[in-house]
């Protein structure tokens, strides 16, 4: 490397990957640094979703940064809440909290003589030899197409958009939708409300999830021990990486088939045959992203809950008409349909050199090389890109391993003599062209509908194990970019 120059670093969004980016950036001796947050706060997904019940159902331990491990995690798998107090003191601890440059919504981004100028719902934010994204992908809530939303006399809102004045506590509640999170409100609703009504239009897998506590005598060992964290991350992120992970990209079919039976034995809990016939699906274990969660079956029993299989008709003033022409009245609606995953960080306009915009090169589904590049756009880096592991994998695993290949791309255009680093079209459409012949190795081409695959048929998931995903961001192989001189 010769005579480093020094960047200017924009940082896109201050959830937790971008809260990592940009301390790793420090670290990495870059002094301009700035992250732009479209909301007042930081914290990304455990800023918006505020939902009762709300938990990471990745293990703790696996899911914080490598280089700040928490002796003091409250459960196994710890609530929301406690999660977004953990992305805040390390923002705080490290120093990056003033680096963030709140209610900034980047909406458009030029490429300009080997810089990107930055425009906000503030407007202009400068030039910047890099930009990052870290957006995440489940931030742009879906709504149903369900008629006479304006009709219903009660509260209505979509699950990542929690209406914090409200509490279900003695009220007729409906919940829309089967995913991770209509699982965990009706787990944690159940035993306060009045009643409870979840419409489900498919049955989910559910596998599960025993959660507990830690004892104070183990959270002092964790402080005790340093050592102790440390193993008990490796041996987590490891369990997860080699058994469900290398599963469900069809790597390791023992481990498959010990899901499908611990999910169905599971399933063979609920005691009545009518509705556990109505909760079983059609669909492979897997193919959809796994439940998981130990509360489910038992609050879906619960003689205040009603699972709810008739089509939505519509809306009503009195709450959801089904398709058999039963009123359910209800007194809080939660929508909870899920998110646009192949969204990313639209409606931002971006701009490549040559006049072409992301939205062209992406008209026919996402694709970059190798989920943080994308050809023709130099000095754009993605973590969580396309095809990233997402879904049950740990996210803080997957965006460190990405901020590592980053930053090797960023001492590069640091160097006197570069000014832009991007991948080769040819490299991407290879990279591309892999993914799609892995696809249907993998659980979820199997046959359903998911927030994995979009309407083109691609996977927005990394196809193969999490250990081939860290090798691959191990280094860059130079020979897949374009560097360009100044
Ligand atoms: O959303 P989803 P989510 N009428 O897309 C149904 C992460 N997460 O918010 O299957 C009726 O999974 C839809 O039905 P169907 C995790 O990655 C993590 O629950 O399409 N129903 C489905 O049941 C997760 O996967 C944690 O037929 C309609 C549901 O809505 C992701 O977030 C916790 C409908 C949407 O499920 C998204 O989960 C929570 C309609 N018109 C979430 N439209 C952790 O613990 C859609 N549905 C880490």
């Amino acid at each position: 490397m010769t005579n480093n120059r020094q960047l200017r670093i924009a940082i896109i969004g201050a959830g937790a990957s971008g809260i990592m980016a940009a301390i790793k950036l420090r670290q990495a001796g870059h002094e301009d640094v700035t992250v732009f947050e479209k909301a007042h706060d930081l914290g990304g997904t455990w800023r918006d979703n505020r939902y009762p019940g709300i938990t990471c159902d990745v293990p703790s331990h696996a899911y914080r940064y490598s280089f700040e491990p928490n002796p003091d995690w409250s459960r196994v798998c710890s609530p929301g809440a406690e999660i977004l107090e953990y992305v805040r003191h390390t923002a705080r601890k490290h120093g990056v909290e003033g680096l963030i440059r709140y209610d900034s919504e980047i909406t458009r981004a030029d490429y300009r003589d080997g810089k990107w100028l930055l425009e906000s719902t503030r407007g202009s934010e400068g030039a910047f030899h890099a930009v990052i994204t870290a957006t995440g992908v489940l931030h742009h809530p879906v709504y149903p197409d369900i008629p006479g939303l304006e009709d219903f006399g009660g509260r209505v809102f979509h699950s990542a958009r929690w209406e914090d004045d409200v509490s279900l506590a003695g009220k007729r509640v409906g919940v829309i939708g089967t995913g991770s999170t209509a699982i965990q409100i009706v787990g944690a609703s159940v035993a306060e409300v009045a009643g409870l009504s979840l419409f489900q239009r498919t049955a989910q897998w559910v596998l599960p999830l025993p959660n507990r506590d830690y004892e104070e005598g183990e959270k002092a060992q964790f402080r005790a021990d340093p050592a102790l964290v440390e193993s008990e991350y490796l041996r987590l992120t490891h369990r997860m990486n080699t058994t469900f992970s290398a599963a469900v990209v069809g790597e390791n079919p023992k481990a498959y088939d010990q899901i499908v039976t611990a999910c169905e034995e599971h399933l063979a809990t609920v005691r009545d045959p009518e509705l556990r016939r109505r909760l079983t699906p059609d669909y492979k274990v897997g193919c959809k992203r796994l439940i998981m969660s130990g509360d489910f079956y038992t609050a879906i029993q619960d003689p205040m809950a009603e699972l709810v299989t008739d089509p939505i008709d519509r809306f009503c003033a009195q709450g959801i008409r089904t398709a058999d022409g039963r009123v359910h009245e209800l007194d809080i609606i939660v929508i909870a349909t899920g998110f646009d995953t192949h969204r990313f960080f639209r409606p931002m306009q971006v701009n490549g050199p040559g006049g072409q915009t992301l939205d062209q090169a992406w008209s026919e589904g996402n694709q970059g090389y190798l989920t943080v590049a994308v050809p023709g756009f130099p000095n754009w880096f993605m973590i969580g890109g396309p095809t990233s592991p997402i879904g049950n994998f740990s996210w803080l695993l997957t965006a460190e391993a990405q901020f590592g290949y980053i930053r090797q791309l960023i001492d590069r255009i640091s160097e006197a003599d570069v000014t832009a680093v991007a991948p080769k079209p040819e490299a991407a459409d290879a990279f591309n062209r892999s993914v799609r012949e892995r696809l249907p190795q993998t659980v979820w081409a199997t046959g359903c509908q998911s927030w994995y695959i979009d309407s083109a048929g691609n996977i927005a998931s990394w196809p193969w194990t999490f250990d081939k995903f860290r090798n691959d961001m191990d280094q860059p192989v130079w020979d897949d970019f374009e560097v360009s001189a100044g």
